[in-house]
């Protein structure tokens, strides 16, 4: 896509979900386009991160099935957290089946998350249909991958693309590139001192994503919650990425 293609301000972003409005306020407030992904697997370790770095954040993901104590205590405490510190909460559970069976993963079984999550990942793989199981959740279609070798090439991103914007329920999306102005776009393998992995994960600086991708949020996983001080961390990434968006904006 054109390089040139100019900015469109958060506060003029015409995002119709009450999801993604939510995000774009909370992110004005705080000053913040970051979500921090906290991939712990400890329910003490995620209530830890979640109070030291929850004020630095408009989202916290989580990946609900590595959590080795998972509880309904631990939502209940997530969720005052989250309500204390302005931030939602946004399951990264990559949804990618029929949506019959998807609205089972989303609403039965151990973590129903249909009850506690503002926003969750999914795979438009299954058509846009499939979608529609999370109202009023908010979706966040997965149309491109960071990760070395991923299938998510031109073509596939483009037919995804389409359906992201078919669907009333996907205010957002998770891209390596600039993606169409009515979709806000989050990108993880951000990180400000590796280049990626071993494991086939590829980073970028928040500068390179926020001027060159035009990026609004970008995703943290261990650049914070392994750093030696986290909260620290989560500031220097706040910091960081909220100059490089406003850097991108003239
Ligand atoms: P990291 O520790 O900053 O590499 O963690 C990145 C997080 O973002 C991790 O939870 C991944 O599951 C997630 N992720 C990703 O890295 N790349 C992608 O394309 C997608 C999700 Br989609």
């Amino acid at each position: 896509q054109a390089p040139s293609r100019k900015r469109t301000p958060l506060q003029d972003k015409e995002v119709q979900h009450p999801v993604g409005k939510n995000m774009i306020d909370i992110a004005l407030r705080k000053k913040s386009n970051l979500i921090a992904s906290a991939d712990v697997v400890s329910s003490l370790e995620l209530i830890n991160l979640a109070k030291g770095i929850g004020d630095k954040i408009v989202a916290l993901k989580l990946h609900s099935d590595i959590i080795t104590d998972f509880s309904w205590d631990l939502v209940t405490e997530l969720r005052t957290i989250a309500r204390e510190k302005d931030f939602l909460l946004f399951e990264d559970r990559k949804f990618a089946d029929i949506g019959n069976t998807q609205e089972l993963q989303f609403k039965q079984g151990v973590y129903r998350f249909a009850d506690w999550v503002d926003m969750v990942t999914a795979h438009p793989i299954a058509g846009e249909k499939s979608f529609d199981v999370f109202e009023p959740t908010g979706v966040v279609a997965i149309v491109e991958m960071s990760s070395a070798g991923a299938l998510t090439d031109d073509y596939y991103v483009s037919k995804a693309l389409n359906i992201a914007q078919k669907s009333a329920d996907v205010f957002a999306v998770v891209a390596q590139r600039q993606v169409p102005d009515d979709l806000l776009l989050l990108t993880p393998g951000v990180n400000i001192d590796k280049k990626g992995d071993s494991k086939g994960q590829q980073y970028n600086t928040p500068k390179k994503v926020f001027s060159e991708y035009l990026t609004d949020f970008m995703i943290v996983g261990r650049g914070i919650y392994k750093a030696n001080d986290p909260v620290a961390a989560a500031e220097e990434y706040r910091q960081q990425g909220w100059k490089a968006y406003e850097d991108s904006l003239s």
